[in-house]
């Protein structure tokens, strides 16, 4: 055997023997992979810092919700990379370098994959009732927000996907963006042959109003293919836009092969298969627990029409996902935890109306989950706790620090339990949510959790009982 040839076998041996080790830690309930889900900037990657950190500063922390910590059997937590080694490990250490600088940054929006295996050491018991340990791994990837929104096209044919865009391209939320191209794509014939200095140019146009749509100023949810927003490492993505004049469904068969509709079909499905499902395979398949972490407040503050956008690309994601009792091999997500990021911009007295508004948010969601049998539960947190209570004049508003650095205070409109109905959505006209910069007393350097809140319940809820 030459020496490639028997390098490529001794790998996948590793590889095999890797995966079998993996199926048997699942097995005895050693190990876990616990999926981190949510939109763009809904606040992933600061939530994995704080995980992380919670329980590598555990000594500080204060998780008096999470059972081992209460019963002092933590022993420590390390840090390993996972075994698809071609994966970047989480930038756990920057981040938290991020979040400890002079002034205080959050961390980058990520702009590609990563992931890390945490090994949390229990002290324990054996079945003779004599002390020992044992050790918990947690397998945690992170990508960016804008790649989970392509999930739902594993669903869709090339016909579908157009026929949504058409509602979306022509609904108000997008009208007001600049540059849509829905005319534009409306004018193509698309029995007609393709001409390929169109495509390039037309899936130019279509990749900028995408961006326009995801700018500050418009921030919209439903934004496919999520790569041509961010294309992490992938190079050489197809050329794809949304035409706007489909043919009867019943023609479809009728056209030639290098007409409009079929090299678009022919490159939605391109994408589908080498761009999504990949993603769908390493990321989404291995998950056991989920956490869906959605910004519900700042929603709330945004209007009517983007709370409704949000609301369909949350019930859209949730149709991704394989909820269920637990299966050896294939995955199944047999716990789904909904929770509410950003808690800290809120005062304490409403968090609990958060957590109603969330649950009426992604109702849809919880009846999927709770139809396959997922376990399931709702919560309000703050990975990171930037803003704290204060009173002014009797009244409790929030208190912190603005991007510039400079102390600021707000009080907030009082949070409804439920998606306001149209007429109450008056409320919130021009309001706001601020968005705080990180605390000033996170130091990297001295053994100190980070301020959180409920952080301990999240912990509790997704690896409390197999912290035995
Ligand atoms: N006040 C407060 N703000 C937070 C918290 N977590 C995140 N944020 C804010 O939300 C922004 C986005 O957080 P990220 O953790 O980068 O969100 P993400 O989901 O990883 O975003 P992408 O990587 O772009 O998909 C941050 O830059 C902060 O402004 C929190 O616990 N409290
Ligand atoms: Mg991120």
């Amino acid at each position: 055997m030459n020496a490639r040839l028997r390098k490529k076998a001794e790998r996948l041996l590793n590889q095999t023997q890797d995966q079998i080790i993996t199926q048997v830690r699942r097995l005895k309930d050693d190990r876990i992979c616990i999926g981190v889900t949510g939109l763009s900037r809904s606040g992933k990657s600061s939530f994995i810092i704080s995980l992380i950190n919670q329980l590598r500063q555990f000594r500080s922390a204060q998780l008096s919700a999470f059972s081992p910590w209460l019963q002092h059997r933590i022993i420590g937590v390390q840090q390993h990379p996972l075994e698809d080694r071609a994966l970047p490990t989480f930038p756990y250490l920057s981040g938290v370098q991020q979040l400890s600088s002079q002034p205080p940054q959050w961390p980058n929006s990520t702009t590609d994959i990563s992931g890390v295996l945490l090994e949390l050491k229990l002290r324990s018991r054996n079945i003779l009732g004599r002390n020992s340990t044992r050790s918990l791994f947690i397998e945690i990837r992170d990508y960016p927000g804008e790649w989970l929104l392509d999930l739902p096209l594993l669903q869709m044919s090339y016909y579908q996907w157009c026929k949504q865009q058409q509602n979306l391209l022509k609904g108000d939320l997008r009208k007001a963006v600049e540059a849509n191209p829905s005319e534009l794509f409306a004018a193509i014939d698309a029995s007609l042959p393709a001409d390929p200095g169109v495509l390039s140019r037309y899936t130019l146009a279509y990749r900028q109003f995408l961006e326009n749509c995801r700018s500050s100023e418009y921030e919209l949810a439903l934004v496919q293919p999520g790569r041509y927003l961010m294309p992490g490492r992938a190079k050489d993505l197809p050329e794809l836009f949304p035409l706007q004049t489909l043919p009867e469904q019943e023609c479809l068969k009728t056209l030639s092969s290098d007409s409009y509709y079929a090299v678009l079909e022919h490159q939605f499905e391109r994408y589908k298969r080498e761009v999504v499902k990949p993603f769908f395979n390493e990321f989404i398949r291995p998950i056991n627990r989920q956490i869906v972490l959605v910004d519900a407040v700042h929603a709330l503050s945004r209007g009517e029409a983007y709370m409704a956008e949000l609301i369909t690309a949350l019930e859209h994601l949730s149709e991704s996902f394989n909820y269920g009792t637990r299966r050896i091999f294939g995955g199944r997500i047999e716990k789904v935890l909904f929770a509410a990021t950003k808690m800290d911009q809120v005062i304490a007295r409403d968090h609990e109306q958060v957590r109603h508004l969330l649950a009426s948010m992604v109702h849809t969601s919880l009846e999927r989950a709770s139809w396959h049998d997922a376990d399931y539960r709702v919560e309000a947190v703050a990975a990171i706790r930037a803003g704290r209570e204060a009173r002014v004049d009797d009244e409790e508003c929030i208190a912190g620090f603005n991007d510039a650095g400079e102390a600021i205070g707000y009080i907030h409109p009082q949070i409804p339990g439920q998606v306001p109905r149209a007429e109450q959505w008056h409320d919130f006209k021009g309001w706001s949510a601020i968005s705080l910069s990180p605390p000033q007393d996170i130091r990297a350097d001295q053994d100190q959790a980070l301020p959180q809140i409920r952080m301990d319940r999240v912990l509790q809820e997704l690896i409390g009982d197999l912290c035995r």
